[in-house]
């Protein structure tokens, strides 16, 4: 099977393929385009919370659901920079910022994001935002103030993805990842396992992921964090094979990307956590708080690294993959 544009067919059988022998692949996919003992630190930080006019079912800031978010508006920049200085003290070298937007328009809010990529960027850290859709100009005004990359999920398959969200399409979403594309931002697109979903549902993203026109520079693959109050709240815990199984599955379609071992860790054992290493991620969150929800503390991260003979990635090293990756 080619790694490039796989068919439906060829990504259902390696999916399906005995846990093993699939994790022993990837495992080998890993070593052969990266040094599989480093992995990407990122911090991420809510810039603006809650009060989302979306209805992700998975999602605690939409303000349809009755939650425990307190809505917060769009943080200062000296706020934001303070932040992204703690981060980069606490090892991270990627800061990404969050905001509960369904879409970023074009007035003083935006500015002031722009303000927070430029002095992220001086701080000498990758700038990564995820801020809802975008329009070809704003992925423009935001790669001339320097951001790296942008986040923005396909979540799940074209299918199921219908069933978890109404107010946007899968095709809203494709949209805004050629604008981020064209503008010469690093892409970064995953979506969440343990929402319901079937294997084929698992199957389809990450088909529709490998096949973008271009590969994602990040995969971020998020377990569900299932938050009282929302549509998805009484889905049982994803079972720790169904994390390994996509993480793998991803990185053998995705040989050059950074696979994100996302959402999810705070209830993940330190060996868990090493299986889905081993499958092929070699990124993480780090900081004990995701956008709302919590993340094992910077202390046990670190004894984990010690543990598993882990080091954080240098930032330079992150940036030569997302170059390499567009090629
Ligand atoms: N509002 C913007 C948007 O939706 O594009 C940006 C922030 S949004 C929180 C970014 C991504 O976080 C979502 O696309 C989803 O994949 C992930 N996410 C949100 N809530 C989650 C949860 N409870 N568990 C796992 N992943 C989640
Ligand atoms: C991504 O794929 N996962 C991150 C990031 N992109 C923005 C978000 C996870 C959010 C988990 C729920 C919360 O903390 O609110
Ligand atoms: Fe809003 Fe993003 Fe949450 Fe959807 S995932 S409700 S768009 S903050």
């Amino acid at each position: 099977m080619t790694a490039t544009r796989p068919t439906l067919a060829e990504v259902t059988a390696l999916y399906h393929t005995p846990i093993l022998d699939l994790v022993y692949r990837a495992a080998g996919v890993h070593r052969a385009h990266h040094n599989a003992s480093q992995v990407q630190v990122c911090v991420l930080l809510s810039i603006k919370t809650g009060g989302c006019p979306e209805d992700c079912g998975y999602c605690p800031q939409a303000a349809r659901y009755d939650t425990n978010v307190e809505n917060q508006g769009l943080l200062d920049v000296e706020h934001v920079l303070a932040c992204a200085r703690k981060a980069k003290d606490d090892g991270a070298t990627r800061f990404c910022m969050g905001a509960a937007w369904r879409e970023v328009k074009d007035n003083s809010q935006f500015d002031r994001v722009l303000d927070m990529i430029r002095g992220v960027k001086a701080l000498e850290l990758e700038a990564c935002c995820t801020l809802g859709m975008v329009t070809a100009e704003q992925a423009q005004r935001m790669k001339e103030a320097g951001l790296d990359a942008y986040n923005h999920n396909l979540d799940s398959s074209e299918a199921f993805y219908d069933r978890i969200i109404s107010t946007r399409t899968y095709q809203d979403r494709l949209q805004t990842l050629s604008h981020v594309r064209d503008a010469g931002i690093s892409v970064c697109c995953g979506g969440i396992v343990g929402m319901g979903e079937t294997d084929d549902d698992r199957i389809g993203l990450l088909h529709a992921l490998a096949n973008l026109p271009e590969p994602p520079e990040s995969v971020p693959i998020n377990a569900l964090v299932a938050v009282e109050g929302t549509p998805l709240a009484s889905q049982p815990k994803v079972q720790v094979w169904d994390m390994i199984r996509a993480i793998a599955t991803a990185r053998i379609l995705m040989p050059r990307a950074m696979v994100r071992l996302s959402a999810g860790r705070i209830s993940m054992s330190e060996s868990e956590q090493a299986l889905c290493f081993l499958a092929g991620a070699n990124s993480i969150f780090a900081g004990d708080k995701l956008l709302t929800t919590p993340n094992p503390e910077v202390d046990r991260d670190a004894e984990m690294f010690a543990n598993l003979g882990l080091t954080p990635l240098p930032a330079q090293v992150a940036d030569r993959e997302a170059a390499q990756a567009s090629v």
